[in-house]
């Protein structure tokens, strides 16, 4: 008896001292990120690659639990939760970002990148790299980007071919100082709101029109209330993940690192995704009654952009010159 209750003392006593971590391996690491589109969106499944391979990478030691469709909230509220450590993670635009990160607003300038390749050039390379690396001193880890097609107008009033006949139109904008510099410069009036409302926004009469790529524009069916579509490509905005420093600053650099490479190596498999869901909106858009307007010559377009990119900051417009020089 007494051997026993030696023995229990110096089994509590030996694990009093062992390290947190043997137990914790047990326990896996359960971090949550949050996303605002449906499960079937290609930013939603480029979210659940980024989990799968930080899953296998980790031997289950970490794991990604993925709340899509605003489970968490509308991404204003998710990214400032993010940054008190609330939420792990989010996919976000970067629209909304740049109101917490302004040097964000040099990467969705508008009419910036020659094309989706372009792009893509600055954002793997040692611009994008860079930028994600700075974000800590925000509150924030950027992890990787995502591709978001280009954005363009839609309304419920008329055909729009031209940027004078987007003058007067009240047109909704993400939750970001930059986007509605933009859509004033059109001379439309742009109404700040959160994603989720604009389908009744547009119903109700609320706003008259919107700004969005193909995929959004299909799956939230805004094209069933706004059925002009007008193809003008004002802005490439690629999304981005971020995650929150408080809480992954609580894991090990080896542990960071590896959710950095994971959000990274994630990339290409989203943008195989979304090209193939973008084929499916603009089908299925058209199929349900929208009107495309193409616009071919842009440079209307572009010289009415002349004074937002004058009005950015130094830091900003340095961005732009780096950015325009990448080739
Ligand atoms: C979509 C982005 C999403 C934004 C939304 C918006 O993927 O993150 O919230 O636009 O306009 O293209 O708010």
């Amino acid at each position: 008896m007494k051997k026993a209750r030696i023995l229990i003392a110096v089994l509590l006593v030996i694990a009093a001292l062992m390290p947190a971590q043997l137990f914790a391996q047990a326990k896996p690491i359960v971090l949550r990120l949050a996303e605002t589109h449906p499960q079937d969106y290609p930013t939603t499944k480029g979210d659940y690659e980024f989990a799968r391979l930080v899953k296998e990478r980790s031997g289950g030691r970490i794991q990604i639990e993925v709340y899509y469709g605003s489970q968490l909230g509308q991404e204003k509220a998710v990214i400032e939760q993010v940054q008190f450590g609330a939420i792990d993670m989010t996919r976000v635009s970067i629209s909304p970002v740049a109101s917490f990160v302004p040097k964000l607003n040099a990467f969705q300038m508008p009419y910036l990148y020659r094309d989706e390749a372009h792009m893509w050039k600055v954002l793997k390379g040692d611009i994008g790299k860079g930028l994600l690396a700075s974000l800590e001193p925000f509150g924030f880890i950027g992890l990787g980007w995502f591709e978001a097609g280009s954005r363009n107008f839609y309304n419920s009033k008329r055909p729009i071919t031209k940027p004078e006949e987007l003058k007067g139109l009240k047109i909704r904008v993400q939750e970001s100082e930059l986007m509605m510099g933009l859509v004033s410069a059109f001379g439309a009036v742009p109404t700040p709101m959160a994603y989720g409302e604009v389908y009744s926004a547009l119903q109700t009469g609320v706003v008259d029109g919107a700004e969005n790529n193909w995929p959004s524009y299909f799956s939230t069916s805004h094209y069933e209330v706004a059925k002009y579509f007008c193809l003008d490509e004002h802005t490439r905005v690629p999304e981005i993940i971020i995650g929150s420093k408080i809480s992954l600053g609580r894991l090990s650099k080896a542990d960071q690192d590896l959710i950095k490479q994971a959000a990274l190596d994630a990339i290409d498999y989203q943008r195989a995704e979304w090209a193939k869901y973008e084929q499916i909106s603009i089908d299925k858009v058209k199929a349900g009654g929208a009107q495309i307007s193409y616009i071919g010559d842009k440079t209307e377009w572009q010289k009415l952009m002349d004074p937002l990119y004058k009005k950015q900051s130094k830091e900003i417009q340095d961005f732009v010159k780096q950015i325009q020089a990448v080739k």
